[in-house]
Protein backbone atom coordinates (compact mmCIF):
# COMPACT_ATOMS: atom_id res chain seq x y z
CA UNK A 1 0.00 0.00 0.00
CA UNK A 2 1.58 3.63 -1.16
CA UNK A 3 1.83 5.85 1.73
CA UNK A 4 0.45 9.72 1.46
CA UNK A 5 1.24 12.46 3.39
CA UNK A 6 -1.14 12.70 6.26
CA UNK A 7 -3.60 15.29 6.66
CA UNK A 8 -5.10 17.07 9.73
CA UNK A 9 -7.94 18.61 7.89
CA UNK A 10 -10.18 16.33 6.12
CA UNK A 11 -13.80 16.83 4.00
CA UNK A 12 -16.60 15.36 2.20
CA UNK A 13 -16.10 17.29 -1.10
CA UNK A 14 -19.10 15.53 -2.60
CA UNK A 15 -22.08 13.47 -1.93
CA UNK A 16 -24.20 11.29 -4.74
CA UNK A 17 -27.58 9.68 -4.80
CA UNK A 18 -29.45 7.32 -6.92
CA UNK A 19 -33.13 6.76 -6.26
CA UNK A 20 -34.98 3.88 -8.24
CA UNK A 21 -37.83 5.44 -10.96
CA UNK A 22 -40.21 2.83 -9.33
CA UNK A 23 -42.36 3.57 -6.48
CA UNK A 24 -44.56 1.62 -4.10
CA UNK A 25 -47.30 3.97 -1.92
CA UNK A 26 -48.49 2.22 0.62
CA UNK A 27 -52.11 2.19 -0.50
CA UNK A 28 -50.48 -0.54 -3.16
CA UNK A 29 -48.62 -2.48 -0.68
CA UNK A 30 -51.69 -2.53 1.67
CA UNK A 31 -53.82 -3.76 -1.11
CA UNK A 32 -51.62 -6.59 -1.90
CA UNK A 33 -50.96 -7.43 1.52
CA UNK A 34 -54.37 -7.85 2.13
CA UNK A 35 -55.48 -9.91 -0.70
CA UNK A 36 -52.70 -12.33 0.02
CA UNK A 37 -54.14 -12.57 3.62
CA UNK A 38 -57.82 -13.14 2.04
CA UNK A 39 -56.17 -15.97 -0.05
CA UNK A 40 -53.73 -17.24 2.32
CA UNK A 41 -56.36 -17.62 5.06
CA UNK A 42 -59.02 -19.00 2.88
CA UNK A 43 -56.79 -21.68 2.23
CA UNK A 44 -55.72 -22.42 5.16
CA UNK A 45 -59.15 -21.78 7.41
CA UNK A 46 -59.20 -25.36 9.03
CA UNK A 47 -55.44 -25.47 10.00
CA UNK A 48 -55.96 -21.86 11.30
CA UNK A 49 -59.35 -23.06 13.13
CA UNK A 50 -57.53 -25.81 14.89
CA UNK A 51 -54.78 -23.34 16.19
CA UNK A 52 -51.90 -24.89 14.13
CA UNK A 53 -51.14 -22.11 11.61
CA UNK A 54 -51.41 -18.28 12.12
CA UNK A 55 -53.60 -16.33 10.42
CA UNK A 56 -52.21 -13.50 7.91
CA UNK A 57 -53.01 -10.05 9.29
CA UNK A 58 -53.94 -7.51 7.14
CA UNK A 59 -52.73 -4.04 7.06
CA UNK A 60 -53.88 -0.50 7.03
CA UNK A 61 -52.34 2.75 4.99
CA UNK A 62 -53.25 4.99 7.88
CA UNK A 63 -51.47 3.10 10.60
CA UNK A 64 -48.21 2.75 8.41
CA UNK A 65 -48.36 6.49 7.91
CA UNK A 66 -49.37 7.66 11.28
CA UNK A 67 -47.18 4.83 13.06
CA UNK A 68 -43.69 5.92 10.64
CA UNK A 69 -44.40 8.83 8.90
CA UNK A 70 -43.91 6.59 5.59
CA UNK A 71 -45.99 7.62 2.46
CA UNK A 72 -43.96 6.05 -0.07
CA UNK A 73 -40.83 3.92 -1.15
CA UNK A 74 -38.75 3.52 -4.12
CA UNK A 75 -37.50 0.45 -5.19
CA UNK A 76 -35.09 -0.87 -7.89
CA UNK A 77 -38.04 -3.74 -9.02
CA UNK A 78 -40.99 -3.49 -8.41
CA UNK A 79 -42.06 -6.24 -10.73
CA UNK A 80 -43.57 -9.34 -8.09
CA UNK A 81 -44.32 -7.43 -4.68
CA UNK A 82 -47.52 -6.61 -5.42
CA UNK A 83 -48.28 -9.93 -7.36
CA UNK A 84 -50.08 -12.37 -4.15
CA UNK A 85 -48.45 -15.34 -6.12
CA UNK A 86 -44.71 -14.18 -5.55
CA UNK A 87 -44.87 -11.22 -2.76
CA UNK A 88 -41.01 -10.66 -3.09
CA UNK A 89 -39.13 -8.75 -6.11
CA UNK A 90 -38.65 -11.16 -9.17
CA UNK A 91 -35.13 -9.66 -10.32
CA UNK A 92 -33.58 -12.07 -12.76
CA UNK A 93 -30.08 -13.81 -12.02
CA UNK A 94 -27.20 -12.59 -13.75
CA UNK A 95 -24.19 -14.22 -15.01
CA UNK A 96 -20.46 -13.75 -13.47
CA UNK A 97 -19.61 -11.66 -16.73
CA UNK A 98 -22.53 -9.34 -15.95
CA UNK A 99 -22.00 -6.55 -13.58
CA UNK A 100 -24.09 -7.60 -10.70
CA UNK A 101 -27.32 -5.78 -9.83
CA UNK A 102 -25.79 -4.06 -6.33
CA UNK A 103 -22.25 -2.63 -8.16
CA UNK A 104 -24.85 -1.48 -10.89
CA UNK A 105 -26.69 1.14 -8.69
CA UNK A 106 -23.36 1.64 -6.25
CA UNK A 107 -21.90 2.51 -9.91
CA UNK A 108 -24.79 5.17 -10.43
CA UNK A 109 -24.12 7.13 -6.86
CA UNK A 110 -20.32 7.00 -6.95
CA UNK A 111 -20.07 8.79 -10.59
CA UNK A 112 -22.67 11.17 -8.92
CA UNK A 113 -20.50 11.38 -5.83
CA UNK A 114 -17.43 12.09 -7.89
CA UNK A 115 -19.01 14.47 -9.99
CA UNK A 116 -20.11 16.58 -7.09
CA UNK A 117 -16.47 16.09 -5.92
CA UNK A 118 -15.10 17.51 -9.05
CA UNK A 119 -13.06 14.17 -9.11
CA UNK A 120 -11.97 11.33 -11.62
CA UNK A 121 -11.07 7.59 -10.94
CA UNK A 122 -7.40 8.97 -10.67
CA UNK A 123 -8.17 10.98 -8.01
CA UNK A 124 -9.16 7.80 -5.63
CA UNK A 125 -7.34 4.87 -3.28
CA UNK A 126 -9.46 3.56 -2.47
CA UNK A 127 -13.25 2.10 -2.55
CA UNK A 128 -15.75 1.33 0.43
CA UNK A 129 -19.14 -0.36 -0.47
CA UNK A 130 -20.72 -0.08 3.18
CA UNK A 131 -24.57 -1.31 3.81
CA UNK A 132 -27.33 -3.35 4.98
CA UNK A 133 -26.29 -6.60 2.84
CA UNK A 134 -24.30 -7.29 0.10
CA UNK A 135 -25.64 -9.61 -2.49
CA UNK A 136 -22.59 -12.37 -2.01
CA UNK A 137 -20.09 -12.81 0.01
CA UNK A 138 -17.15 -12.58 -2.41
CA UNK A 139 -15.55 -11.31 -4.67
CA UNK A 140 -16.22 -7.84 -3.05
CA UNK A 141 -18.74 -5.38 -4.44
CA UNK A 142 -16.26 -2.45 -3.75
CA UNK A 143 -13.45 -4.35 -5.79
CA UNK A 144 -16.33 -4.74 -8.57
CA UNK A 145 -17.29 -1.00 -8.41
CA UNK A 146 -13.46 -0.32 -8.17
CA UNK A 147 -12.73 -2.15 -11.75
CA UNK A 148 -15.68 -0.86 -13.54
CA UNK A 149 -14.84 2.51 -12.64
CA UNK A 150 -10.87 2.58 -12.94
CA UNK A 151 -9.70 2.95 -9.69
CA UNK A 152 -6.26 1.95 -8.79
CA UNK A 153 -5.66 0.76 -5.07
CA UNK A 154 -7.98 -1.37 -2.75
CA UNK A 155 -11.92 -1.81 -1.92
CA UNK A 156 -13.43 -3.51 0.51
CA UNK A 157 -16.90 -4.62 2.03
CA UNK A 158 -18.44 -3.54 5.70
CA UNK A 159 -21.54 -4.39 6.82
CA UNK A 160 -23.06 -2.58 9.84
CA UNK A 161 -27.03 -2.92 8.98
CA UNK A 162 -28.09 1.08 9.53
CA UNK A 163 -24.85 2.30 10.79
CA UNK A 164 -22.94 0.62 7.57
CA UNK A 165 -22.52 4.59 6.19
CA UNK A 166 -21.60 6.73 9.11
CA UNK A 167 -19.33 3.74 9.90
CA UNK A 168 -17.43 3.50 6.45
CA UNK A 169 -17.36 7.21 6.87
CA UNK A 170 -15.27 7.31 9.83
CA UNK A 171 -13.30 4.19 8.27
CA UNK A 172 -12.42 6.69 5.44
CA UNK A 173 -11.71 9.65 7.42
CA UNK A 174 -8.92 7.76 9.46
CA UNK A 175 -7.53 6.53 6.13
CA UNK A 176 -7.10 10.02 4.90
CA UNK A 177 -6.00 11.59 8.24
CA UNK A 178 -3.22 8.51 8.22
CA UNK A 179 -2.09 9.01 4.59
CA UNK A 180 -3.68 5.12 3.68
CA UNK A 181 -5.28 6.92 0.98
CA UNK A 182 -5.07 10.44 -0.29
CA UNK A 183 -9.40 10.09 -1.15
CA UNK A 184 -12.20 7.61 -0.39
CA UNK A 185 -14.65 6.65 -2.31
CA UNK A 186 -17.95 5.15 0.06
CA UNK A 187 -21.10 4.00 -1.24
CA UNK A 188 -24.30 2.66 0.38
CA UNK A 189 -25.64 0.49 -2.34
CA UNK A 190 -29.13 -0.21 0.05
CA UNK A 191 -30.98 -2.93 -2.30
CA UNK A 192 -32.87 -4.57 0.68
CA UNK A 193 -36.63 -5.04 -0.88
CA UNK A 194 -35.19 -8.48 -1.82
CA UNK A 195 -35.36 -8.83 1.85
CA UNK A 196 -38.47 -7.49 3.12
CA UNK A 197 -40.98 -10.02 4.03
CA UNK A 198 -43.94 -8.15 2.14
CA UNK A 199 -45.98 -10.52 3.98
CA UNK A 200 -46.16 -9.39 7.35
CA UNK A 201 -47.60 -6.03 8.36
CA UNK A 202 -45.50 -5.23 11.15
CA UNK A 203 -42.71 -4.94 8.64
CA UNK A 204 -43.78 -4.88 4.87
CA UNK A 205 -44.06 -1.02 4.63
CA UNK A 206 -40.81 0.02 6.22
CA UNK A 207 -38.11 -0.06 3.79
CA UNK A 208 -36.92 1.24 -0.07
CA UNK A 209 -34.08 0.62 -2.12
CA UNK A 210 -31.82 3.97 -2.74
CA UNK A 211 -28.15 4.47 -3.72
CA UNK A 212 -25.76 6.72 -2.08
CA UNK A 213 -21.90 7.97 -2.19
CA UNK A 214 -19.53 10.14 -0.27
CA UNK A 215 -16.24 11.66 -1.47
CA UNK A 216 -13.40 12.09 1.74
CA UNK A 217 -10.32 13.69 0.86
CA UNK A 218 -7.41 16.10 2.26
CA UNK A 219 -8.96 19.76 2.34
CA UNK A 220 -5.66 20.17 0.62
CA UNK A 221 -6.64 18.55 -2.54
CA UNK A 222 -10.95 19.53 -2.56
CA UNK A 223 -11.95 22.06 -5.16
CA UNK A 224 -15.33 21.66 -5.13
CA UNK A 225 -18.07 24.15 -4.26
CA UNK A 226 -19.40 22.51 -1.12
CA UNK A 227 -17.01 21.18 1.58
CA UNK A 228 -17.50 20.13 5.15
CA UNK A 229 -14.80 19.28 7.22
CA UNK A 230 -15.11 16.63 9.46
CA UNK A 231 -14.71 17.44 13.11
CA UNK A 232 -15.03 14.55 14.52
CA UNK A 233 -16.82 10.68 14.91
CA UNK A 234 -18.53 8.78 17.39
CA UNK A 235 -18.95 5.09 17.37
CA UNK A 236 -21.34 2.87 19.84
CA UNK A 237 -22.37 -0.10 19.56
CA UNK A 238 -24.58 -2.35 22.11
CA UNK A 239 -25.40 -6.01 21.14
CA UNK A 240 -29.37 -6.69 20.80
CA UNK A 241 -31.49 -9.28 19.10
CA UNK A 242 -34.39 -7.05 18.80
CA UNK A 243 -33.61 -5.91 14.88
CA UNK A 244 -32.27 -9.16 13.74
CA UNK A 245 -32.04 -11.09 9.78
CA UNK A 246 -30.75 -15.03 9.97
CA UNK A 247 -30.04 -14.84 6.39
CA UNK A 248 -26.81 -16.18 5.85
CA UNK A 249 -24.00 -18.67 4.41
CA UNK A 250 -24.76 -21.33 7.12
CA UNK A 251 -28.65 -21.99 5.88
CA UNK A 252 -27.11 -24.50 3.66
CA UNK A 253 -26.35 -26.42 6.42
CA UNK A 254 -29.12 -25.97 8.59
CA UNK A 255 -31.64 -28.39 8.21
CA UNK A 256 -34.50 -25.21 8.81
CA UNK A 257 -36.31 -23.18 5.76
CA UNK A 258 -33.46 -20.82 4.17
CA UNK A 259 -36.76 -18.75 3.45
CA UNK A 260 -38.35 -18.89 6.30
CA UNK A 261 -39.03 -15.48 8.02
CA UNK A 262 -36.77 -14.87 10.70
CA UNK A 263 -34.28 -15.18 7.55
CA UNK A 264 -35.80 -11.61 6.55
CA UNK A 265 -35.51 -8.67 8.75
CA UNK A 266 -37.73 -8.96 11.80
CA UNK A 267 -37.98 -6.83 14.89
CA UNK A 268 -39.38 -5.80 18.06
CA UNK A 269 -40.45 -2.52 16.33
CA UNK A 270 -41.41 -1.09 20.57
CA UNK A 271 -38.57 -1.97 21.90
CA UNK A 272 -36.26 -0.79 19.37
CA UNK A 273 -38.50 2.42 19.78
CA UNK A 274 -37.69 2.97 23.51
CA UNK A 275 -34.55 1.51 23.53
CA UNK A 276 -32.65 3.53 20.98
CA UNK A 277 -33.96 6.84 21.15
CA UNK A 278 -32.41 7.32 24.44
CA UNK A 279 -29.17 5.89 23.67
CA UNK A 280 -29.05 8.27 20.59
CA UNK A 281 -29.46 11.07 22.27
CA UNK A 282 -27.17 10.79 24.48
CA UNK A 283 -24.69 9.69 22.26
CA UNK A 284 -25.02 12.90 20.31
CA UNK A 285 -25.36 15.52 23.00
CA UNK A 286 -21.75 13.49 24.17
CA UNK A 287 -20.46 13.89 20.95
CA UNK A 288 -20.89 17.77 20.57
CA UNK A 289 -19.98 18.43 24.20
CA UNK A 290 -16.48 16.74 23.31
CA UNK A 291 -16.07 19.58 20.88
CA UNK A 292 -17.24 22.01 23.29
CA UNK A 293 -21.02 22.08 21.42
CA UNK A 294 -24.59 22.38 22.35
CA UNK A 295 -27.57 20.95 20.23
CA UNK A 296 -28.31 24.31 19.97
CA UNK A 297 -25.03 25.36 18.18
CA UNK A 298 -26.07 22.96 15.13
CA UNK A 299 -27.35 24.34 12.11
CA UNK A 300 -28.57 21.20 10.19
CA UNK A 301 -29.35 17.81 12.00
CA UNK A 302 -29.00 14.46 9.09
CA UNK A 303 -30.87 12.31 11.13
CA UNK A 304 -31.28 8.70 10.58
CA UNK A 305 -33.89 7.74 8.56
CA UNK A 306 -36.31 5.52 9.75
CA UNK A 307 -39.43 6.79 11.71
CA UNK A 308 -40.79 9.71 12.07
CA UNK A 309 -42.00 9.76 15.31
CA UNK A 310 -37.98 7.98 16.77
CA UNK A 311 -36.98 11.76 14.79
CA UNK A 312 -38.80 13.63 16.93
CA UNK A 313 -38.51 12.45 19.79
CA UNK A 314 -34.34 12.59 19.99
CA UNK A 315 -34.76 16.27 18.71
CA UNK A 316 -37.04 16.86 21.51
CA UNK A 317 -34.39 15.63 23.77
CA UNK A 318 -31.77 17.56 22.22
CA UNK A 319 -33.58 20.67 21.51
CA UNK A 320 -36.32 20.70 24.04
CA UNK A 321 -38.56 21.36 21.34
CA UNK A 322 -39.13 20.32 17.84
CA UNK A 323 -37.17 21.10 14.64
CA UNK A 324 -38.61 22.24 11.51
CA UNK A 325 -37.92 21.45 8.57
CA UNK A 326 -34.77 22.88 7.94
CA UNK A 327 -32.92 22.26 10.58
CA UNK A 328 -33.78 18.57 10.85
CA UNK A 329 -35.08 17.67 6.86
CA UNK A 330 -36.68 14.54 6.57
CA UNK A 331 -36.61 12.15 3.55
CA UNK A 332 -38.24 9.35 4.88
CA UNK A 333 -41.73 9.78 3.53
CA UNK A 334 -40.52 9.36 0.20
CA UNK A 335 -37.60 7.46 0.51
CA UNK A 336 -39.12 5.30 3.46
CA UNK A 337 -36.52 3.49 5.85
CA UNK A 338 -33.17 3.20 3.63
CA UNK A 339 -31.39 1.35 5.90
CA UNK A 340 -27.73 2.95 6.09
CA UNK A 341 -28.48 5.61 3.36
CA UNK A 342 -31.26 7.68 4.84
CA UNK A 343 -29.19 10.27 6.62
CA UNK A 344 -26.90 10.47 3.37
CA UNK A 345 -29.70 11.32 1.21
CA UNK A 346 -30.71 14.02 3.62
CA UNK A 347 -27.10 15.35 3.34
CA UNK A 348 -27.43 15.37 -0.18
CA UNK A 349 -30.89 16.63 -0.83
CA UNK A 350 -30.04 19.01 1.81
CA UNK A 351 -26.34 21.14 1.78
CA UNK A 352 -26.09 23.66 -0.57
CA UNK A 353 -27.73 26.06 1.24
CA UNK A 354 -25.58 26.38 4.29
CA UNK A 355 -22.91 29.09 5.07
CA UNK A 356 -19.04 28.71 6.19
CA UNK A 357 -18.48 28.11 9.60
CA UNK A 358 -22.30 26.35 10.17
CA UNK A 359 -22.46 23.05 12.16
CA UNK A 360 -24.03 19.83 10.72
CA UNK A 361 -24.69 16.40 12.02
CA UNK A 362 -24.36 13.21 10.20
CA UNK A 363 -26.03 10.17 12.61
CA UNK A 364 -27.17 6.85 11.88
CA UNK A 365 -28.56 4.48 14.45
CA UNK A 366 -30.19 0.81 14.05
CA UNK A 367 -29.41 -2.94 14.17
CA UNK A 368 -26.48 -4.31 16.48
CA UNK A 369 -27.67 -1.73 18.02
CA UNK A 370 -25.47 0.78 16.55
CA UNK A 371 -25.40 4.64 16.75
CA UNK A 372 -22.49 6.29 14.13
CA UNK A 373 -22.08 10.07 13.64
CA UNK A 374 -19.98 12.37 12.53
CA UNK A 375 -19.61 16.20 13.20
CA UNK A 376 -19.57 18.45 9.95
CA UNK A 377 -18.25 22.23 9.87
CA UNK A 378 -19.24 23.44 6.49
CA UNK A 379 -16.08 25.32 4.76
N1 LIG B 1 -51.37 -2.24 9.81
C1 LIG B 1 -52.23 -2.32 10.84
N2 LIG B 1 -51.87 -2.63 12.10
C2 LIG B 1 -50.59 -2.90 12.31
C3 LIG B 1 -49.62 -2.85 11.30
C4 LIG B 1 -50.07 -2.52 9.99
N3 LIG B 1 -49.22 -2.47 8.96
N4 LIG B 1 -48.42 -3.16 11.81
C5 LIG B 1 -48.61 -3.39 13.11
N5 LIG B 1 -49.91 -3.25 13.42
C6 LIG B 1 -50.54 -3.44 14.72
C7 LIG B 1 -49.73 -4.35 15.60
O1 LIG B 1 -49.96 -5.70 15.30
C8 LIG B 1 -50.21 -3.94 16.96
O2 LIG B 1 -51.43 -4.58 17.22
P1 LIG B 1 -51.77 -5.10 18.71
O3 LIG B 1 -51.77 -3.85 19.54
O4 LIG B 1 -53.09 -5.74 18.53
O5 LIG B 1 -50.65 -6.04 19.08
C9 LIG B 1 -50.48 -2.44 16.81
O6 LIG B 1 -50.65 -2.21 15.40
C10 LIG B 1 -49.36 -1.59 17.31
O7 LIG B 1 -48.13 -2.13 16.81
P2 LIG B 1 -46.73 -1.63 17.24
O8 LIG B 1 -46.71 -1.47 18.73
O9 LIG B 1 -45.66 -2.49 16.60
O10 LIG B 1 -46.74 -0.20 16.54
P3 LIG B 1 -45.79 1.00 16.76
O11 LIG B 1 -46.64 2.17 17.07
O12 LIG B 1 -44.65 0.67 17.66
O13 LIG B 1 -45.17 1.22 15.29
C11 LIG B 1 -43.11 0.73 14.15
C12 LIG B 1 -44.44 0.20 14.67
C13 LIG B 1 -43.41 1.76 13.08
C14 LIG B 1 -42.35 -0.42 13.55
C15 LIG B 1 -42.33 1.40 15.30
O14 LIG B 1 -42.28 0.56 16.42
C16 LIG B 1 -40.91 1.73 14.90
O15 LIG B 1 -40.67 2.43 13.95
N6 LIG B 1 -39.95 1.28 15.68
C17 LIG B 1 -38.53 1.53 15.39
C18 LIG B 1 -38.15 0.72 14.25
C19 LIG B 1 -36.78 0.97 13.72
O16 LIG B 1 -36.30 2.07 13.62
N7 LIG B 1 -36.15 -0.06 13.36
C20 LIG B 1 -34.91 0.05 12.73
C21 LIG B 1 -34.86 -1.04 11.79
S1 LIG B 1 -33.79 -0.79 10.47
C22 LIG B 1 -32.20 -1.32 10.82
O17 LIG B 1 -31.69 -1.24 11.88
C23 LIG B 1 -31.41 -1.86 9.66
C24 LIG B 1 -31.72 -3.26 9.42
C25 LIG B 1 -31.37 -3.63 8.01
C26 LIG B 1 -32.25 -3.05 6.94
C27 LIG B 1 -32.68 -3.91 5.82
C28 LIG B 1 -34.04 -4.54 5.90
C29 LIG B 1 -34.64 -5.16 4.71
Amino acid sequence: MRLHQASDRVVISGVGLWTPDHVVTNTELVQALNAYADHYNDTHQAAIEAGHVKAVMKSDPEFIEKASGIKQRHVYIKDGILDIDHMRPRIPERSDDELSHQAEIALHAARSALASAGKTAEDIDAVIVSCAYTQRAYPAIAIEVQDALGINGFGFDMLVACSAATFALHRAWEMVKAGSARAVLVINPELVSPQVNYCDRDSHFIFGDVATAVVIERAESAGSEHQFEILGTQAKTLFSNNIRSNFGYMSRAFDGDPFAADKLFHQEGRSVFKEVCPMAAEHLSDHLALHGLQPADVRRWWLHQANINMNQLISKKLLGRLPNEDEAPIVLDRYANTASAGSVIALALYHEDLKAGDIGVLCSFGAGYSIGSLLLKKQ
